[in-house]
C-alpha cells in the first residue's frame, strides 16, 4: 500500500507530530489534563487524517513503534508541561489493539515514565470499547500490569461499540469517555438521555466520564448539570502543538 509506505517513510524521518487537545474539570474549570493526537503534517496542510492513517498503521503493524514513539513524547512533553502555572494533571494517551499484542506496552510504558521521571498517575491510557471487548484475556491481563504500575485506564468512544456490561464491570478501568455523537445530541431541543444513562452507569461502576467533541456552551453546561466529570473539544480548544499549548495554558493562568 503508497500510503502505508509514506507513512513509514514519514515516521522514519521524524516528520510526524504529537499535537495536545485540553480537557477541562467541569466543576472549577481547571484544566485536567490533555489527550496526546498524531499528526502526519505535509508540505500543504496535512496529508492524511489519523482516521486514516491509523487504521492502516494498525494493519500493517507500524503502530506499534509508532505507538511506543507516541507515548514516549507524550511524557516527555508532560515533563515540560508539570511545572508550568495551570499545569494538567495528566496525559492521555491513545492505545492499539497490536500494541497489546506485543505483550510488551507495560514494559514501554514504565520505561517512558522512568527516562522523564514521572509519577505513574500522570499518564492515562485510552482504549477503545471495541479493543476492551475483543480479546478480553489479553486485554484484562495486560491491563492488570498496567493499573499495577499505576497509569490510569479509560474506555474511549464509549457507547459506540458493544459492552457486555459484565465484561465492563471486570476490567480494571478508572474512566468512560463518552463518544460525540452522544454529545451532539445535546441541544436547545433535545436533553441527552445517553448522555445522562452513561454519567449514570459510570457513577454507579465508580467511574469518572470525560465528554468528547463538546462544541457548544449549551452542551457544557448540561453536562455539568448532569453530572459529568471532564469535557474536551472545540468549545475549549482544538488540538495543538506543544509550543501552542504552553502559550493557552499560559493565557488561561
Ligand atoms: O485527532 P483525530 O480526532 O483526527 O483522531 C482521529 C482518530 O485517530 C481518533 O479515533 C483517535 O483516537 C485516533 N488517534 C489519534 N492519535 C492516535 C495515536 O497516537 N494512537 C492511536 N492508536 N490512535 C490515535
Ligand atoms: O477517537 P478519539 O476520541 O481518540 O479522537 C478524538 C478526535 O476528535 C480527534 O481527531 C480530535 O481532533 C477530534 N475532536 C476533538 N474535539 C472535537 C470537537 O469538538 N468537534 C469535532 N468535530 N471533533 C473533535
Ligand atoms: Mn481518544
Ligand atoms: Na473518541
Amino acid at each position: 500500500h503508497e500510503i502505508i509506505r509514506q507513512l513509514r517513510t514519514a515516521f522514519q524521518a521524524n516528520l510526524l507530530q504529537v499535537w495536545y487537545q485540553p480537557q477541562v474539570h467541569l466543576q472549577t474549570n481547571e484544566v485536567s489534563g490533555v489527550e496526546a493526537l498524531l499528526r502526519w503534517p505535509g508540505e500543504v496542510g496535512f496529508i492524511q487524517s489519523p482516521s486514516v492513517f491509523i487504521p492502516l498503521a494498525e494493519y500493517s503493524g507500524l503502530i506499534v513503534e509508532m505507538g511506543d514513539w507516541v507515548l514516549d513524547e507524550a511524557c516527555r512533553a508532560y515533563q515540560e508541561l508539570q511545572h508550568l502555572p495551570n499545569a494538567p494533571k495528566r496525559v492521555a494517551v491513545n492505545i492499539s489493539m497490536p500494541q497489546f499484542r506485543t505483550g510488551t506496552l507495560s514494559k514501554s510504558v514504565n520505561q517512558s515514565l522512568l527516562k522523564y521521571k514521572l509519577a505513574p498517575n500522570v499518564l492515562e491510557l485510552e482504549i477503545t470499547e471495541s479493543i476492551a471487548m475483543d480479546e478480553p484475556e489479553i486485554v484484562r491481563s495486560c491491563l492488570s500490569a498496567l493499573r499495577t504500575i499505576g497509569v490510569d485506564i479509560s474506555i474511549d468512544d464509549f457507547g459506540t461499540g458493544y459492552s457486555s456490561l459484565g465484561q465492563l464491570h471486570a476490567l480494571p478501568i478508572d474512566s468512560l469517555k463518552i463518544d460525540k455523537s452522544f454529545v451532539d445530541d445535546i441541544d436547545e431541543e433535545k436533553s441527552g438521555l445517553y448522555v445522562e444513562l452513561i454519567i449514570g452507569l459510570a457513577q454507579r461502576l465508580g467511574l469518572s466520564t470525560v465528554a468528547e467533541g463538546v462544541e457548544t456552551k449549551t452542551q457544557a453546561h448540561r453536562l455539568k448539570e448532569l453530572g459529568c466529570t471532564i469535557a474536551q473539544g472545540y468549545y475549549y480548544a482544538k488540538p495543538m502543538p506543544l509550543h501552542e499549548l504552553k502559550r493557552w495554558l499560559e493565557a488561561r493562568a
